[in-house]
């Protein structure tokens, strides 16, 4: 109970539709959290692991249906269809709301109800949101813990505040046809109906904090970004702060906790946020940045030892581990681990890779960001961090080069709304299609694209100081396939051009397309490529890239009027150039 009616008042009509056995407001103390492993352990959702090699570790094994976000079934109920935009689908809030209220119904008999407040964000930072989850999982009340700061701190916000989110969310019957998470920003409200997974049911992340933050933040002139957030320090001891936008599954979360290679002694990379950016122009005119959650959610597949040590450090106890395989001695498990053989793979059944990865390649951890070996104690600043420069990245084969500057903050607009990856044969059976993923947002921008392009441009013109923009891509390949660009922690070549940059510092060369590294300007000692690949990685090829502008002028244009002129009169600057 708490002093907030609004909130009581909630929690008893949830409870009357929903019908638990039993409603518990979650504190977040250790108590609590040893009895709901224990809840967990009985259940069978949560195996133990090795605790002599992984004190606190546990796994828990999705239904084989339920492994990823659905965002087909994820809905923005907007009053107009068109304030949702082509990005999303939509759902008239009447009927999304009928459709749910026929889901809930009494779907929590036999069950828990647990209530769980939280901050997104550190806790006494005027930058950050609180919300209410109410979920029949226990398992996303352990994820919350780890994910959010949550219980009572949180519940005593709510209640000097008053406002919060509302996530109402339960597993169901796992049935994907009963499945559906419905987002109502005009309300700020969330409701999740049929799935235990992480984006679809810690309601804190990707539904909160990008779906219904993005939403909000566009009317009280701040952004929610799918951005990760890190700090360089040089070896002046002077720290820059970047956010960068990346798809899902291109890096974010190796890049955030980046170790520079062995030719940058003194360098240093302080991880602030692996995922999500919360953005705010401060009174000194720069851009000031928090990551709104306390935890990492990460990709196990593919985390080892070269990619990224600091995450395999911060995995060896107090850590979830969904869908991965498991060793001889009850060790997780996943492909590139680097060390182990797996026995049992993510379903629980004897590992034969004839049949099956060990790990799901969605499989995750979840982990407190205060294990990181370099999280950053500015991550815990309530004003946030200044923002240097912020990245926009891109999956892309061809055409686009390793690193370009804007040239103006609408420049760097345009390259975030025409961000793209190429489709690899593995995903569609269709080589370089390339799909469009504006700023990253594409499966959490709250609201219409066009109106969120128009929000960016607005923004920029509020701040004094706004940071520089650059787009990079990792990801070039030769003819033979190969990528050109060694990426992991070669990267830091590129952040420290970026962070040069932003100071007025290292040479540029003025191209059509924007500012590219002049010669020698990117820092290669140390570095094994040879001259002819790094000219081509910064190369402009301008008969493609007007072909390219094509292909984004018919996609902005896909908006209708809603798209703002200002990124078409940038396009055409960009193509006029190209043509002089
Ligand atoms: C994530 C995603 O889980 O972007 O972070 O899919
Ligand atoms: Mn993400």
């Amino acid at each position: 109970m708490t002093n907030n009616q609004a909130l009581n008042e909630w929690v008893a009509s949830v409870a009357e539709l929903t019908r638990p056995d039993d409603v518990r407001w979650v504190s977040g103390d250790d108590d609590e959290h040893r009895e709901l492993v224990q809840v967990l352990m009985d259940s069978g959702d949560f195996i133990e692991l090795n605790q002599e090699t992984h004190p606190g570790c546990y796994l828990h094994r999705s239904d084989p249906g339920d492994v990823a976000r659905v965002e087909h079934l994820t809905f923005v109920c907007t009053s107009e269809a068109e304030d949702a935009g082509p990005n999303n689908n939509w759902m008239e809030p009447g009927q999304a709301r009928e459709k749910m209220h026929g889901l809930f119904e009494g779907c929590m008999q036999g069950r828990t109800m647990y209530v769980i407040p939280y901050c997104m964000g550190p806790i006494d930072s005027p930058l950050s949101r609180c919300g209410v989850e109410i979920t029949d999982s226990p398992y996303v009340v352990v994820n919350m813990r780890l994910m959010t700061r949550m219980g009572q701190p949180a519940l005593a916000r709510i209640e000097r505040e008053g406002g919060f989110v509302r996530g109402l969310h339960s597993t169901g019957d796992l049935d994907p046809d009963r499945r559906y998470i419905m987002h109502f920003p005009e309300d700020l409200e969330i409701q999740s109906f049929g799935s235990g997974y992480g984006g679809n049911a810690l309601l804190g992340k990707k539904c909160h904090a990008l779906r219904i933050a993005s939403y909000q933040a566009r009317d009280e002139g701040w952004l929610a970004e799918h951005m990760l957030i890190l700090g360089v320090e040089n070896p002046q001891g002077e720290t820059h702060y970047i956010a960068a936008a990346f798809p899902s599954a291109c890096g974010k979360t190796n890049l955030a906790m980046l170790i520079p290679p062995e030719s940058y002694p003194g360098w240093k990379v302080w991880t602030v946020g692996d995922d999500i950016c919360w953005m705010r122009p401060g009174d000194d005119g720069r851009l000031w940045a928090i990551n709104p959650e306390a935890g990492f959610f990460g990709v196990a597949p593919g985390t080892g030892p070269k990619t990224n040590p600091n995450a395999l450090a911060m995995l060896d106890h107090d850590a979830i581990f969904t869908n991965v395989g498991v060793t001889a001695d009850n060790q997780p498990w996943w492909e590139g681990i680097g060390s182990g053989q797996p026995v049992t793979d993510w379903q629980g059944r004897s590992y034969d890779p004839e049949v099956s990865k060990a790990a799901h390649p969605n499989s995750r951890f979840t982990v407190s960001a205060k294990q990181c070996p370099t999280y950053s104690p500015q991550a815990e600043a309530p004003r946030g961090v200044p923002i240097s420069a912020i990245i926009f990245g891109g999956r892309r084969q061809h055409l686009v080069p390793l690193v370009q500057q804007s040239d103006s903050w609408a420049h760097g607009v345009l390259l975030g709304a025409s961000m793209a990856s190429e489709t690899t044969a593995a995903a569609t059976g269709e080589v370089g299609v390339v799909r469009r993923d504006p700023m990253a947002m594409k499966p959490f921008c709250g609201y219409n694209y066009a109106d969120y392009f128009s929000h960016w441009l607005e923004l920029g013109e509020q701040i004094a100081n706004p940071p520089p923009i650059f787009h990079v891509n990792w990801f070039r390949k030769d003819a033979a396939g190969n990528f050109m660009w060694p990426g992991f922690c070669e990267n830091m070549r590129v952040l420290e051009w970026v962070i040069q940059r932003s100071q007025g510092a290292a040479g540029a060369k003025d191209t059509p397309i924007g500012k590219l590294p002049s010669e020698h300007a990117l820092n290669t000692d140390g570095l094994e490529i040879d001259p002819q690949t790094l000219s081509a990685l910064l190369a402009v090829d301008e008969q493609a890239w007007l072909a390219e502008l094509d292909q984004i002028r018919e996609y902005l244009e896909g908006y209708g009027d809603r798209a703002p002129q200002a990124l078409f009169t940038e396009l055409e600057r960009v193509r006029a150039n190209l043509v002089n």
